[in-house]
This record gives structure tokens, C-alpha cells and sequence, in this order.
């Protein structure tokens, strides 16, 4: 006998086997065991099974628990000081060079001790999980030296253990120069690869690594020398690429086999191709894209037409993207960027997963996969979009249980 039956509900599976926009099954019912998915279906399909608990749910629609795949949520501080200085003209890069931006949280996030950083992220994440969200990629990189990033990275797992949401935690530590490196980057680069790296490696602190490539980041070199360590070490890798210019930031990814590039405002075809043959996520940010008021869009005709799968996270950040709805993200994916609803919760969910190396086990609700799953008090699936920021799931269950 099974644990839960979820029955009278419409799924919006997001399988692609179920050949319906939104992999819907109207009149569905889910089964779960253990923590996972057993069954899906029509209800008639699944009349003859029982389960300790059956539950009616009144008509709502049931979705996989969003996952936001791009995250930088613990940092100390915010910098909302800069947000009023960018109201008043002045540019997020002339903010970076004049030693503000990245490096003024740098300096709070060092100063602060693991406690206050996972105290000042809970909020945040919190906030994240009542909007549906059940994974999340959270980076390291405003520690910039060893200690730093490995405390970021401890605070990341720590939030993991206390609250009811799977996090993947990510390296970030060419994210900027620090400081103390400013005339030496080389050095800086040496330190990341030869020492940060390997620490948060042996430690299984991080699973995955990021770089910020770009002319106020590190440049397609250094990012390749990094890159290649972590290869060496098993660890996956990503990266913020073609975010603010194009340095051929996707294909150098490609080349490294990379799960995703990120941001991709300025990615050329050549570019698209590259992660198509990689078979690599383009994770798309909207967030950043509207704090900092851009023009130029993401190519998404481009990202259709060779078909790189596209995902959608928050990139929550104090600088360019202090966001903490991943419905949010939905809408904007649709209205700023030109995705259907169906292709922007396809970007919180089954392409999100992939985004993470985890589609075997989360994105969908199909048969096998962790019963993380929302359950939302709406009439159909594009809803989620729809409303600007909808405030969340009715109900958000987390490996089978209501969470
Ligand atoms: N690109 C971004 O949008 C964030 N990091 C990055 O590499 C910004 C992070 C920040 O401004 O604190
Ligand atoms: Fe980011």
C-alpha cells in the first residue's frame, strides 16, 4: 500500500512523454512512496490502488516544486545604497570599477560570521519556498579567498539540513577580482585553482563551479585554466557568460562540456550552436535584466530554433537581481523575454533539473522522480505566469511530505 494518494487534481506533469501542453493530465492522481512518485495518471487509470492516505484536492492543479537553478543567496549586507545610486545614473559598471558592487558585498560577506550568513539567507530562501520553490542552486563568491568561500559554501549546506528544500552548491570563485589582487591576478587566478578549488572539492562542499567571464570578470583564459582544474576533479561546471558583452563565453563552456551557460544577453549563433552540440542549458535571468535596465534581450528565436533547452531562475543577488519570487521570474521570462507560459515553467522545472545534472530525479511528475511537487489554487497552469509575482502554492510537499 502506498503512502499518499493525490487524487481529484489536474497535473501539469511537464513530462515531455505526455504529449499535452504542460505534459497536462486532467482528472489526474499522483502515488507516492517513500518519498518518490510511483504512479501517475488518470484517475480512472489508477482506481484500483490504495494508499494509507488518499487525498481530494478539490480541482487544484499540481506541478514538479519549482527549482531555481542560478542563485547567489547567502551574501552579508544588501546593497541597497547602490540601487538609489543607479537611480541616479550611475551604471552598474562604473559602480564595480569605483570599488563598489561585487567587492562591497565581498567585504560584508567576509566580515560576517557563518551564523549571521545563514541567518540573513533564511529569510530570503524562505521567501523562495513559499513561492514553490523545492531546489536551489546557491553560489559561493563573495568570499574570494579560502576561508570566504568555503563559510559561504558551509552556510549553503547548512541551510540545506535545516529547511525542507534540496540545495546545490556551486563554486563561484572567479566571480571578481578581490581587493588585495588588483594588480595581481594572476595570483589570484593561481589561488582559486590551486588552493579555493581543491578545498571546496575534498571537502564535497561544492559539486559544481561557476565564473563570472566578462571584461569587469576574468577573461576566457583565466576561466579555462579554472575550468580544466575542476574537470580534474570531477567537479561540474557553468557559467555567467554574455551577460554584459560578448566574449565567446558559451562556446569556451561548450568546449568543457559544461551543464549551462548563463545570462547569454549577447550571444551570437555560433555561440547557440556550441551549446546545442553540447547539449547544454541556457539559463535565462530576468531579473538582472530588469534591475539593470538592459535592451538587449536573450536570443530566444535562436535558443528555439537549435533547440537549447531553456531555463529560467532568480539569480537572487544584492546587486543586480535582489529577487525573491521565482513566479516573478515566470512573467518576466514571458513578457520580457517572449516565452510562453508553458516554456518559462518549463524553465523552473524540467529544465532547470537538467540545468543542475539532475533530471533523473526532480523537474517532472513521472514515476521514479522525488515527490517534491505544488499544488496551486489556479483554474490552468499559465497562471503562473500570469499573475505578476503569484504568491505561491497553496500546499508545497517535499519528498512526499507537506512541507
Ligand atoms: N552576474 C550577475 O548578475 C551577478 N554576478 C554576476 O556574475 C551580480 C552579483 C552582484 O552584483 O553582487
Ligand atoms: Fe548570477
Amino acid at each position: 500500500m502506498w503512502d499518499r494518494l493525490l487524487v481529484d487534481c489536474n497535473l501539469a506533469t511537464m513530462d515531455p512523454a505526455v504529449a499535452a501542453p504542460f505534459g497536462a493530465i486532467e482528472n489526474g492522481a499522483i502515488g507516492i512512496q517513500d518519498g518518490r512518485i510511483v504512479r501517475v495518471g488518470k484517475r480512472t487509470e489508477l482506481a484500483g490502488c490504495r494508499a494509507r492516505k488518499v487525498e481530494p484536492l478539490g480541482g487544484a492543479w499540481v506541478t514538479p516544486g519549482l527549482i531555481d537553478c542560478h542563485t547567489h543567496l547567502v551574501f552579508g549586507g544588501n546593497r541597497a545604497g547602490e540601487f538609489e545610486q543607479r537611480l541616479e545614473g550611475a551604471s552598474y559598471e562604473e559602480i564595480a570599477r569605483a570599488g563598489g558592487g561585487i567587492a562591497a558585498t565581498v567585504d560584508a560577506t567576509r566580515e560576517a560570521p557563518l551564523e549571521t550568513l545563514v541567518e540573513a539567507a533564511r529569510p530570503r530562501l524562505r521567501a523562495l519556498m513559499r513561492g514553490g520553490v523545492t531546489t536551489i542552486e546557491i553560489k559561493s563568491g563573495y568570499g574570494l579567498d579560502i576561508e570566504g568561500e568555503l563559510k559561504m559554501l558551509r552556510a549553503a549546506r547548512r541551510l540545506g539540513e535545516d529547511e525542507p528544500v534540496r540545495v546545490e552548491r556551486t563554486l563561484l570563485a572567479l566571480h571578481a577580482l578581490p581587493p588585495e589582487f588588483r594588480e595581481r591576478r594572476e595570483d589570484y587566478v593561481r589561488l582559486a585553482v590551486d588552493s579555493i578549488l581543491p578545498a571546496a572539492a575534498s571537502e564535497g562542499l561544492a559539486t559544481a563551479v561557476d565564473a563570472f567571464c566578462e571584461h569587469i570578470g576574468f577573461t576566457p583564459d583565466e576561466v579555462g585554466a579554472f575550468f580544466e582544474a575542476a574537470a580534474e576533479l570531477g567537479l561540474d561546471v557553468k557559467l555567467h557568460a554574455e551577460q554584459l558583452s560578448n566574449l565567446e563565453g558559451a562556446a569556451l563552456a561548450a568546449r568543457f562540456g559544461a551543464l549551462s551557460a548563463d545570462h547569454l544577453e549577447h550571444v551570437d549563433e555560433a555561440g547557440v550552436a556550441a551549446m546545442a552540440a553540447a547539449g547544454m542549458v541556457a539559463v535565462l535571468l530576468p531579473g538582472a535584466f530588469y534591475a539593470l535596465r538592459e535592451t538587449r534581450r536573450p536570443p530566444v528565436e535562436l535558443l528555439r530554433r537549435h533547440q537549447v533547452p531553456m531555463a529560467v531562475a532568480t539569480d537572487c543577488n544584492p546587486g543586480t537581481s535582489p529577487v525573491l519570487s521565482p513566479t516573478l521570474m515566470m512573467s518576466m521570462a514571458c513578457t520580457l523575454f517572449g516565452l510562453t507560459p508553458e516554456e518559462a515553467m518549463a524553465g523552473m522545472t524540467r529544465h532547470a533539473a537538467k540545468a543542475l545534472g539532475r533530471e533523473g530525479e526532480i523537474g517532472t511528475i513521472a514515476p521514479g522522480k522525488a515527490a517534491d511537487l505544488c499544488v496551486w489554487r489556479v483554474a490552468r497552469p499559465a497562471e503562473l505566469a500570469y499573475w505578476i509575482g503569484h504568491p505561491g502554492p497553496e500546499r508545497r510537499i517535499f519528498s512526499g511530505e507537506d512541507a
